[in-house]
């Protein structure tokens, strides 16, 4: 690992080097520098996930360099993680054996967390998502290719599932027909964002991609947001993918992993409306009136599909998403479905805060 971190121009020599946070796609380390010259982040890109990981270097140098500009003219108190290039001049390093390797710096000070425990925190995952939005669209969405196909298009994945049933459908169990029930009852569901686009009402902008909780770094001292981090996903799609991501993430206040716990998850009201009012604080300048209408949809939606991501490659035998038990996948998907019917449950409460804070 030592001489993977020593192919990067780092500002100093590795004093050592440690696993890092909770990603289910990725491996990531922290890079100690000796001399008390800070830290950075090493990362093994994941292939399988991203085919073309030069094209997601590619878009993450694109967005860095236009978010640090955004940052400078518009004197914002924010912190653009940097890819750190190779020696050799490349923003990653390939090593013989085919791993795909790359070096992003370390928000310093800082901390995330897997979900939002504080009205605060809540108010700032919406402001800093909403902040980022509306910096990282003063470039056209072309400007961004396309890392992962079909990305959020819910239809897709549930044609996924629809095809890994049959094969797995041996390994169906009682828990399951909970989800199974859901699905069905559900998937008639499925196209409503897309449905929204095709009418033209939902435009196509540059999103994050994975604006979950644990991705927004709040610093030690302020609980300010500062950063968000995990560029990887930074592609044309819907902003209604990213808000329905954010709000399922971060206002479950048991996370995504509660296991076997999985029927105690709910839906957290509170934290909802504040990650909103924060969102809207620059979602209300880009917006259109129509968009709000799918709010509801967007939060229900990105609850649903990545429960159906998740039970699909448990049903695939778990090629996907990084597992350190058997079962793992299939309870991070009971969660998101006993997720989604807590938020279908409090349906009008959603609305009501989205017509409320619309009025605002
Ligand atoms: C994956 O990178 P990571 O582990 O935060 C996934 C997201 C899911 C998330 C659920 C590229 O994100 O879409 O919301 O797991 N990323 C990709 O925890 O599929
Ligand atoms: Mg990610």
């Amino acid at each position: 690992m030592r001489l993977i971190a020593e192919n990067f121009s780092l500002d100093g020599s590795v004093e050592s080097i440690r696993a890092h946070g909770s990603g289910n796609i990725n491996d990531t380390y922290i890079v100690t520098l000796s001399e008390e010259r800070g830290h950075s982040i090493l990362q093994r890109v994941n292939t399988y996930v991203f085919p073309e990981p030069e094209v997601v270097m590619d878009n993450m140098d694109r967005a860095t360099r236009h978010l640090e500009q955004c940052v400078r003219d518009d004197a914002l108190a924010w912190q653009v993680q940097q890819v750190i290039p190779a020696k050799d001049g490349r923003m990653y390093w390939k090593e013989e054996d085919g791993t795909f390797w790359r070096m992003i710096s370390f928000i310093e000070n800082s901390e995330s967390f897997d979900a939002i425990y504080t009205h605060r925190q809540a108010y700032e995952l919406g402001y800093a998502l909403g902040m980022f939005h509306q910096h990282i669209n003063r470039l056209r969405s072309e400007t961004f290719k396309t890392v992962i196909e079909g990305f959020h298009i819910s239809p897709g994945y549930l044609e996924a599932f629809d095809s890994a049933k049959v094969s797995g459908s041996d390994r169906l169990d009682v828990e399951l027909e909970f989800a199974l029930l859901f699905i069905e009852e559900h998937r008639r569901d499925i196209a409503r964002l897309e449905e929204g686009k095709a009418l033209g009402v939902l435009p196509v902008r540059t999103i994050h991609g994975d604006p979950k909780a644990n991705n927004i770094m709040f610093d030690k001292q302020s609980g300010t947001a500062v950063s968000m981090i995990d560029l990887d996903t930074i592609q044309p799609g819907l902003v209604h993918y990213d808000i329905g991501d954010c709000i399922r993430s971060s206002c479950n206040p048991l996370g995504e992993e509660p296991g076997t716990e999985w029927r105690e998850t709910l839906f957290d009201l509170e934290s909802y409306r504040h990650l909103l009012r924060g969102y809207l604080v620059w979602g209300k300048s880009f917006l259109h009136k129509e968009e709000y209408d799918y709010i509801y949809d967007a939060i229900f939606l990105m609850t649903f599909e990545l429960g159906l991501r998740f039970l699909t490659d448990y049903l695939r035998g778990d090629i996907y998403y990084k597992v350190h038990f058997p079962t793992q996948n299939k309870y991070r998907a009971l969660t998101q479905f006993k997720l989604a019917s807590e938020i279908e449950k409090h349906r009008t409460k959603i609305e009501e805060v989205i017509k409320e804070l619309q009025l605002l």
